[in-house]
This record gives C-alpha cells, sequence and structure tokens, in this order.
C-alpha cells in the first residue's frame, strides 16, 4: 500500500505520541529493536562451541525483536529450551566521548545470558522485569560491536515461578524493547516520588539513585524541578552532594498546598526533573511523569486521598495470537483505552510485570494498577525454601518495585496467586515478603491472592499479613453454585473483620458464539450467556448494599482469552483447545456479549460509588 507523504508523516507522529513514555533521559539512546539473528539451540550446544563469537557459523534465520520464537516460527510453539541472538551495532559517531555504555533489556524470558564482542557482560533470571548492563569495557567505538543474547525458556524446579507454573504460555525470546544507551560517569539511575496527604496539601519526597564511576568522589550539584502538565514550575530546590564511587541515595522532602491529586476520576500527572552536574560541568538528568497519590487501609475499607475507593477491575495477560506476549505499543494502548471504556477504574497486571509502556497508559488514562511477580501456584515446598526467597522472591519483588514505583497508577504489589496459603510454609513466605515490599516501598498496599476460602476446605492462614484480603473466586465454575459468593465473602469477614476484601479474579469461560437461552446455575456450561449471568450474579453479591463496609471491589478474569497450556480435554471445547475463554473480548480482541453487561454495570456502580442499586 502505498501512503501518501503527507500522511506518513501524519501516522509517524501520531505513532510517536502514542508510544510517549514516562521515563526521559538526558543522555543518548540507540534503539536495538528491527531484526536480529536467531538459532534455536535443543541440545545446548552454544555456549561450549561459542555461539556468541563471530566465528559462530550454522545456520541462522532473522527473528524480529521484540518478538517471541514460541510464535515467529510456528513450529516451535511448545519449544522450551536455549536458544541464540545475536546481531550488529555501531557506536554512532557523534556520541560523546569517555563516559557509560549501558545496555537496556525491558524482558527477556525466561532467563538470558549476554556477550559483547565475545565477552560474557551479564545475565538476569527473570522474564517480566527490565535490566540493565554496564557494557563500557566491551564495547568498541568505531567498528561494528557484536551483541549476542543466550535465552532460556525451560522452567526451572526450584524458582520462581517453578514448574507447577502452567497458567499461561511459557512465551520464550527476547520480547521487549532493547536499546544501547549513553550516560556519563555519574549519572541519575532512578528517580520516582513518593507523597503523602497533609490536612492541607502534600508532602513529597523526591528521591534518586545516582552512579558514580570514578573511584574519588566527586562534588555535584542537583537541581530538581516539579513542572505541572502545562510546563508551569510548581516547586524547585538546589542542593549539593558529594558522591563516593558506586551508588547513591539521595532524597530531598517538602510540602506542596497547590498541587493536584492523581486519581482515576482526575489522573493529574506532573513531571519531576533531576538535573546533576560535576566539578568538570558533565550534566546529565533525567524527568519522570509522576502524581500525588496515596493509598492506605483503614479497618476493614481501602482509602485513596483520603476517600474509600471501590475497585472495578480487570486482569489482563500479555497476549495474542499474532504477537504471543510481544504487544506492540498499539496493541497496549488499545487494550488499556478499551479496559476504561469498560468502566474500570482498577486493572490487575496479572500474573507478572507487563512493559513499562502500560504502566505509563494506566498513569495517563487513571487505571489503579496491581503489579504481580509470577509466583503463580508456586509449590510450598519452593516458597519455603530461604534460598528461593533471596534468590527469586526478594530480587524479583525489589526489580519490579524500583522499576515501576515512579508510576501514581501503581496502588498494590503483590506478592503472588494461589499458592497453597493455607501451608505454614507458605505464611512464612508470604510473611517475609510482604515485609520486604513494606520495607521498601511503604506507600503502596501488599497482598497476594488467595484461593482458600471455600466452606470445608483447608483455611487460609496467610491472610493476617496482607495489607487486604484478595480472593480469586469461581463458585458457580469449578466448585459450587453462583450463588455461594456473598456467604463466602460474609464468613470470610466475620473471621477477620479488621481487613477490607476485594475479589481478585471471578470468571467463566464463553466460547464465542455458543447460546444457551437457559443457563443453568453451576457447571462449565460454555455459553455467552452464562458467563453474563455468572458475571452479574457474582457483582450482585460482592457490591451488596450490606457489604458494602467490608468490601473495596471486584476484578473480573479476564480481559481477553489467552493461550492457556491447561485448557485442553474434559468440557473444554475442543476446537478452543489451549485457549483460556473467561476474556469478555476473544484472543483478536473481538467482544462478547458480556462485554457490554459489564461495561453497563460497571458505569452504573461509578455513579453509585460501588454499591448495588439494584
Ligand atoms: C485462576 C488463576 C488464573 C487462571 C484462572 C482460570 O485461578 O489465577 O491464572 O487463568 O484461574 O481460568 O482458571
Amino acid at each position: 500500500m502505498l501512503i501518501h507523504g503527507k500522511w506518513l508523516l501524519l501516522a509517524l507522529l501520531v505513532v510517536g505520541m502514542a508510544c510517549q513514555r514516562s521515563v526521559e533521559v538526558k543522555g543518548r539512546k540507540l534503539s536495538l529493536d528491527g531484526p536480529w539473528q536467531f538459532r534455536f539451540d535443543p541440545q545446548d550446544r552454544g555456549l561450549a562451541e561459542a555461539w556468541y563469537s563471530g566465528a559462530a557459523g550454522g545456520t541462522w534465520r532473522t527473528l524480529s525483536v521484540p518478538g517471541t520464537y514460541n510464535v515467529q516460527v510456528p513450529e516451535s510453539l511448545w519449544y522450551q529450551g536455549k536458544a541464540w541472538y545475536r546481531r550488529k551495532f555501531r557506536v554512532p559517531a557523534n556520541w560523546p566521548t569517555g563516559g557509560r555504555f549501558l545496555l537496556r533489556f525491558n524482558g527477556v524470558a525466561l532467563r538470558s545470558r549476554v556477550w559483547v564482542n565475545g565477552k560474557q557482560v551479564g545475565e538476569h533470571p527473570f522474564a517480566y522485569t527490565g535490566f540493565e548492563l554496564d557494557v563500557t569495557d566491551a564495547v568498541q567505538r568505531s567498528a561494528d560491536n557484536l551483541l549476542a543474547v543466550q535465552v532460556d525458556n525451560k522452567i526451572l524446579d526450584r524458582a520462581i515461578p517453578d514448574k507447577k507454573w502452567h497458567g499461561w504460555w511459557d512465551y520464550g525470546g527476547i520480547f521487549r524493547s532493547v536499546a544501547l544507551e549513553w550516560r556519563p560517569d555519574t549519572y541519575v539511575a532512578n528517580l520516582w516520588m513518593d507523597t503523602r496527604m497533609l490536612k492541607s496539601g502534600w508532602e513529597f519526597t523526591p528521591t534518586a539513585v545516582l552512579r558514580q564511576h570514578g573511584t574519588d568522589s566527586v562534588d555535584v550539584s542537583l537541581s530538581w524541578v516539579l513542572r505541572d502538565s502545562e510546563g508551569n514550575r510548581v516547586w524547585e530546590k538546589q542542593q549539593g552532594v558529594r558522591l563516593g564511587a558506586g551508588e547513591t541515595t539521595v532524597s530531598v522532602r517538602d510540602a506542596l498546598n497547590q498541587v493536584k491529586s492523581w486519581s482515576p476520576e482526575h489522573p493529574t500527572l506532573y513531571n519531576l526533573v533531576l538535573r546533576i552536574r560535576d566539578e568538570l560541568g558533565n550534566e546529565d538528568s533525567l524527568t519522570i511523569r509522576t502524581g500525588f497519590r496515596q493509598i492506605e487501609t483503614r479497618g476493614s475499607k481501602i482509602y485513596l486521598n483520603g476517600e474509600p475507593v471501590v475497585f472495578r477491575g480487570i486482569s489482563r495477560h500479555e497476549d495474542h495470537p499474532e504477537y504471543g506476549s510481544a504487544l506492540p505499543p498499539e496493541l497496549h494502548r488499545h487494550d488499556l483505552e478499551e479496559i476504561k471504556a469498560l468502566g474500570c477504574n482498577f486493572i490487575r497486571l496479572a500474573h507478572y510485570p507487563q512493559d513499562p509502556y502500560v504502566y505509563d497508559l494506566a498513569d495517563s488514562l487513571g487505571l489503579m494498577v496491581w503489579s504481580e511477580i509470577p509466583a503463580w501456584q508456586t509449590s510450598v515446598d519452593v516458597l519455603g525454601d530461604k534460598e528461593v526467597l533471596e534468590k527469586w522472591a526478594k530480587p524479583q519483588l525489589a526489580e519490579m518495585i524500583n522499576q515501576m514505583r515512579h508510576h501514581p497508577s501503581v496502588m498494590v504489589w503483590s506478592v503472588g496467586n494461589e499458592f497453597d496459603s493455607s501451608s505454614p510454609k507458605a505464611a512464612w513466605y508470604v510473611s517475609q515478603t510482604i515485609d520486604f515490599v513494606h520495607q521498601l516501598d511503604p506507600t503502596r498496599l501488599a497482598t497476594f491472592a488467595s484461593d482458600r476460602h471455600r466452606p470445608g476446605k483447608p483455611k487460609d492462614i496467610c491472610w493476617p499479613y496482607a495489607d487486604f484480603i484478595a480472593i480469586n473466586e469461581y463458585y458457580g465454575w469449578y466448585y459450587g453454585t453462583i450463588h455461594d459468593v456473598g456467604p463466602m465473602l460474609d464468613a470470610v469477614h466475620k473471621r477477620l473483620p479488621d481487613k477490607p476484601i476485594v475479589v481478585s479474579e471471578f470468571g467463566a469461560g464463553a466460547a464465542p458464539g455458543k447460546h444457551n437461552p437457559n443457563p443453568p446455575e453451576s457447571g462449565k456450561d460454555y455459553s455467552e450467556e452464562y458467563q453474563v449471568k455468572f458475571l452479574m450474579t457474582h457483582m450482585d453479591q460482592i457490591f451488596a448494599p450490606e457489604r458494602q463496609d467490608f468490601m473495596s471491589g471486584a476484578i473480573i478474569w479476564v480481559y481477553a482469552d489467552f493461550a492457556d497450556p491447561h485448557r485442553v480435554g474434559g468440557p473444554h471445547p475442543k476446537e478452543w483447545s489451549y485457549v483460556n475463554l473467561k476474556g469478555l473480548v476473544t484472543r483478536e480482541r473481538k467482544h462478547k456479549p458480556s462485554f457490554k453487561a459489564v461495561q453497563q454495570r460497571f458505569h452504573e456502580l461509578a455513579k453509585s460509588g460501588g454499591k448495588n442499586l439494584r
């Protein structure tokens, strides 16, 4: 198709605007997205045969990054194991001399090792958080550089996630963007702003992590500026600090009267800029988009900016038949805009940290975010292992929090989903991880999603450690009837009357086009009518006026159907094998009737403040 020049320019501008990010660095950036060479390594020969070196022969095919090989190479849908990527890059001739080269990967699944010019420069064991490698000593300035990445999407036994994980496809590959960045020797490595409501106005604490690469100490002047969305300066501060080698965390605290808070209804954003300058005049700066918000629990209710809040939420996976987990920015935007239009004020990023752009969109559209590490039904023997806690849980939580904490939309950090929370080993894990999260970020709520609430079954013993009780329930699908939700919520509330409760999952499968004019009260009916009846009946109970004092919302499972290795056989419709059908839209984003029904109910709930009026 030919696009007229003017329209092409407009299209590029629109894409550029659509992709506007919440973090801006002053340094230089070279995108390494695009074609890479790729090769599977099922026999694990690559390391011994030095496939990371320029000399590595064999047959390499071209794959586009970001992408997942399980989808890009159709016959490898089920592939689990090692694979290699490589490409060349050149440092742009106009980049400054000296300074640092950083390679920034936003997501490589499930684990990765990286080489530059044959030298191993780092490795990263987690799939869903980004990582940054200082590759200064390996990069050549005026010649081609060879970048090689070994990825491995084999699931490990004693890790998070572990072998019990089968909740979504274990897509492998470099599935999010990659870039090379240049920064001066002293630079701002991270920036965020904690906020606290005062009787009048807000207290705020801008905080930065500064990195200094010399061996001597250097004097650095810091200039902090906060601007509103129109660019007006609302606050500024200058300060001098002496930095030793390595990392230093610097923060300032102040208060402002006239700022507006961030909320789903009014997602007011500010830009915080930190500019630093060393004795030699070298400068660096980092800008984040941020906002003023406070989330807390008081007794059995959750409060946002001092007002009771009720979550009207939905969960979302990163999945699409064409892209696997490597969703392009337009699709992220499409999904989050639709979720907003559905009447949601909340999104659960299930079950892992998602693309940074998703958090940017939540900030600007006004969607509160639940962000989780992939401890999905992890075995309690694994969770109860101190080594797993130190190697897999804490660092994964720390990466998620440090990378996403500047987003005003983030309200909840979750330490996992549906492990056996009736077991003392899980209680130990939850107490340790929730403590860890609170120490790192005392301004957000911490919890996990529990499925141990069924009458007559072992009870959850982890809830006392969580800021609020999050319940995944499928009454009328996997067990019980659609009318059992209310009594279960009342029983949980009776046990722990001082904790807010949120239903963090409820949903029923609907095969597109399958009808049943008289849907039942329980069982895997798979009709579109049953899905609507299930969701409405559950919401009748969750948002009932008599439960207002302890219910703080409901999060539907799930926005879109998604690839799920578990969905095969039994009553699951054959033509939909390996597809989880609990979406309100199909994998291709085509609406099911439930979309409209939920939209109507969520808009009513928005008007009533979260209380059923029927
Ligand atoms: C759950 C899980 C979610 C599944 C869902 C289902 O409880 O948390 O990952 O996809 O149920 O469809 O069974």
